[in-house]
């Protein structure tokens, strides 16, 4: 007892936890802050931790050693080295070139791994962590975690059934800092009430599509279509022949917002083709995209966009463009309706939470881009378009991934689906376009609640 108290009173003196008002990750305001990190320090408590953090566990089993990114990193070595257990270590983000491995070191299937980790709060990240770790062919059956700070961590994997062993937790903490008189009676009752209640994270509600602030015209017209049909269905028309597009285009065209075309998989296309979708789409009232995917420097999209076989700066609405060569590679489709890739649906997508973020923000910063693609939820000044929706099916044989119209409406608070197969190739296109049209109308209803 003694020394786990003078371990945690050293341990304090360097930092690892600090007391006032705290804004975490969640955007919760916590009257404290922890962060291990320091610990690294003093090679000496280090030790020591890292000596208690083994004898939490049954070392027999154990082949490997994996620290979580970054604070347990030097836990994880120092455990490695005083227990002679070989250590690998865990990517942060895939690094995108090289080896597709989230893991380095040695390894091979089925061997155990223990995995370390500083502090666990609810448990959310840990479970991603197990699952890469598994995704590598590894087995875990342990994780040994200095802090518990007993938001409910522990029971989420104890539930999907993992052995957890934790060195403190935060309450204990509370009441060492107490008696050593760290803390006054005050501080310890804020602390406390904060950990009896935790605040529930500010939860990002869905802005109905009327009060959206989309300044571009493309995209307003979107917004009015969808409020006029009660739809928020984009079909992906992935037909290779004119005779199919116009049928499709005749058949479902008052059921969409608009009708999302590769031209370059048209066997026949022509300008009749063009005369003819044009003269449906004001018919029906939706819009042309054009799902191009530019993906070049500014002056070849340029020309990609103006001129060729296809001309679709003359007749598209909007167009699909991937942010990888920059923010101004935008500025050549104006006054056509930008809709940044930022994510991709199928298995294996490069599209990380890194490439998510700068794509992002490009999009964010060009005034012709009014949406994305994404998977997830993005900010508010954008309109989030999402492809990979399904009701039948959980994805297809070359990587793509479906979702349900209600995942995508509730989960990502998407404001459009593209749906492709789940219409088209359905036995009757007409019947499905009325069905998806109402499971997403209903879905984006029930999401503004
Ligand atoms: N599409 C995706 N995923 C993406 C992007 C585009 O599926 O991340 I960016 C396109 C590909 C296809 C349509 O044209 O959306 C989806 O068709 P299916 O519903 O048939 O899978």
């Amino acid at each position: 007892m003694q020394a786990r108290e003078d371990f945690l009173l050293k341990a304090y003196e360097l930092g690892i936890i600090k007391f006032g008002s705290f804004t975490l990750k969640s955007g919760i305001e916590s009257p404290f802050y922890v962060d291990l990190r320091p610990l690294a320090s003093s090679p000496q408590l280090l030790k020591t931790l890292s000596n208690n953090l083994l004898q939490l566990v049954d070392n027999s089993k154990l082949e490997l050693i994996c620290g979580v990114p970054y604070a347990a990193l030097p836990m994880a070595t120092t455990m490695s080295l005083e227990s002679g257990i070989p250590l690998i270590i865990k990517r942060k983000e895939n690094k995108g070139y090289g080896t597709k491995r989230m893991l380095e070191g040695v390894f091979h299937d089925g061997q155990n791994c223990l995995l370390v980790e500083d502090v666990i709060t609810s448990g959310k990240s840990l479970v991603e962590t197990i699952d890469e770790v598994e995704k590598e062919g590894l087995v875990v059956t342990d994780l040994v975690v200095v802090l518990d700070r007993e938001q409910g961590g522990i029971q989420r994997l104890e539930e999907k059934g993992y052995n957890i062993h934790t060195l403190f937790t935060i309450n204990e903490v509370i009441d060492i800092l107490f008696k050593y008189k760290r803390l006054d009676e005050g501080e310890v009752k804020k602390i406390k009430d904060f950990l009896s209640m935790p605040p529930q994270a500010p939860s990002r509600k869905r802005t109905p599509l009327q009060d959206k602030e989309v300044q571009h015209p493309v995209g307003k017209n979107m917004i009015d279509i969808a409020l006029r049909k009660k739809s928020n269905l984009i079909a992906s028309a992935d037909v290779v022949s004119s005779l199919e597009l116009i049928n499709l285009a005749k058949g479902i065209g008052d059921k969409i917002v608009a009708l999302k075309l590769h031209s370059d998989i048209i066997t026949d296309f022509s300008w009749d083709l063009v005369t003819e979708l044009r003269t449906i789409a004001r018919e029906k009232d939706f819009l042309l995209f054009e799902d191009r995917k530019f993906a070049d420097i500014g002056n070849t999209q340029e020309l990609q966009f103006k001129q060729g076989v296809y001309r679709f700066a003359d007749w598209v609405d909007m167009v699909t463009a991937h942010p990888i060569a920059g923010e101004k590679s935008f500025d050549v489709f104006e006054p056509t309706g930008v809709v940044a890739i930022v994510e991709m649906s199928s298995a294996g997508a490069l599209t990380d939470d890194y490439y998510v973020s700068k794509a992002l923000n490009i999009a964010q910063k060009s005034a012709d881009v009014f949406a994305v693609v994404a998977q997830r939820q993005v900010p508010d000044d954008l309109l989030l378009l999402t492809p990979g929706v399904n009701i039948d099916k959980k994805g297809d044989s070359k990587g793509q991934q479906y979702n349900t119209p209600k995942k995508v409406f509730s989960e990502y608070l998407t404001d459009f689906m593209i749906v492709g197969r789940g219409i088209y190739k359905a036995n009757d296109p007409v019947a499905a376009a009325e069905e998806y049209r109402q499971q997403g109308w209903k879905a984006y209803e029930d999401s503004l609640s």
